[in-house]
């Protein structure tokens, strides 16, 4: 089975609207070159999703959100929901970042209902999954991984796309990432999972790997067995070194 791979940037809390700058010069390089093998999608703050989505249509970069509300609407000052998303142009969300983990406390049944709220507004969710430091030390990575993923996926991950996201949180913006190995043998892992729980839609699902891809490392992770995409942060923000990253597919 081959997947087509996909790569998306995750702005996080970067970007104003000077930044659409970045995204006209994405969209020239990307309808210059050579078509890009990968689908291309950018994550902005929400602020400018909108904008985004619109000055990136013709080039074919599609937009997505960093986070959504599990409800549809209501009294939830400051939240945004999966239908507000798509109604400003997203076709993505990013659900359970390690980020929002930790920073906002989210767990895996929260970031579960975000998922399915995003499904039930037409959304793909990026459904992000990863272990600390202290984890992959003490021998449990992949058992904290496989228990984010039974948490967080819903069960209409089988009949509805979803993407997963494999982020080690000790490699997150600090420029260290896992060995090759240690990729591969996660994301064969996570498969196996995929498999198992959801069957033949599993063998398709994309599996993206996220921390500290960049223009130096990203044509060698982007090649390993079940990588199927990247999640990238810090180097999604400046076009040249996003398309370097695109073009290593
Ligand atoms: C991981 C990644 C994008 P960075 O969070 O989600 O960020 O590439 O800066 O490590």
């Amino acid at each position: 089975t081959t997947i087509s791979p996909l790569i998306a940037g995750n702005w996080k809390m970067n970007g104003l609207r000077a930044s659409l700058e970045e995204i006209s010069a994405l969209a020239s390089l990307l309808t210059t070159g050579e078509a890009p093998r990968a689908l291309v999608v950018v994550c902005p703050p929400a602020t400018i999703l909108h904008a985004v989505a619109s000055s990136g249509a013709t080039s074919g970069i599609l937009a997505g959100g960093q986070d959504c509300h599990p409800a549809a609407s209501g009294a939830h000052t400051g939240d945004i929901s999966a239908g507000m998303l798509a109604d400003a142009g997203a076709q993505f969300v990013i659900v359970g970042h390690s980020e929002r983990r930790t920073q906002h406390g989210e767990t895996d049944e929260l970031v579960r209902a975000k998922a399915e709220a995003a499904m039930g507004a037409g959304l793909k969710p990026i459904i992000c999954v990863g272990e600390t430091e202290s984890e992959r030390d003490s021998g449990e990575a992949e058992s904290v991984v496989a228990r984010q993923l039974a948490g967080s996926i819903p069960d209409a991950g089988g009949q509805h796309e979803v993407i997963v996201a494999y982020e080690p949180v000790w490699a997150i913006g600090t420029g260290r990432t896992p060995t090759n190995e240690e990729i591969a043998r996660m994301h064969a892992s996570i498969r196996q999972h995929l498999v198992e729980r959801f069957g033949e839609p599993g063998q398709t699902t994309r599996i993206l790997y996220g921390g500290s891809m960049k223009p130096m490392n990203a044509r060698e992770i982007l090649s390993l067995e079940n990588v199927n995409g990247g999640l990238v942060g810090g180097a999604s923000l400046l076009a040249k070194d996003f398309y370097t990253i695109i073009s290593a597919v």
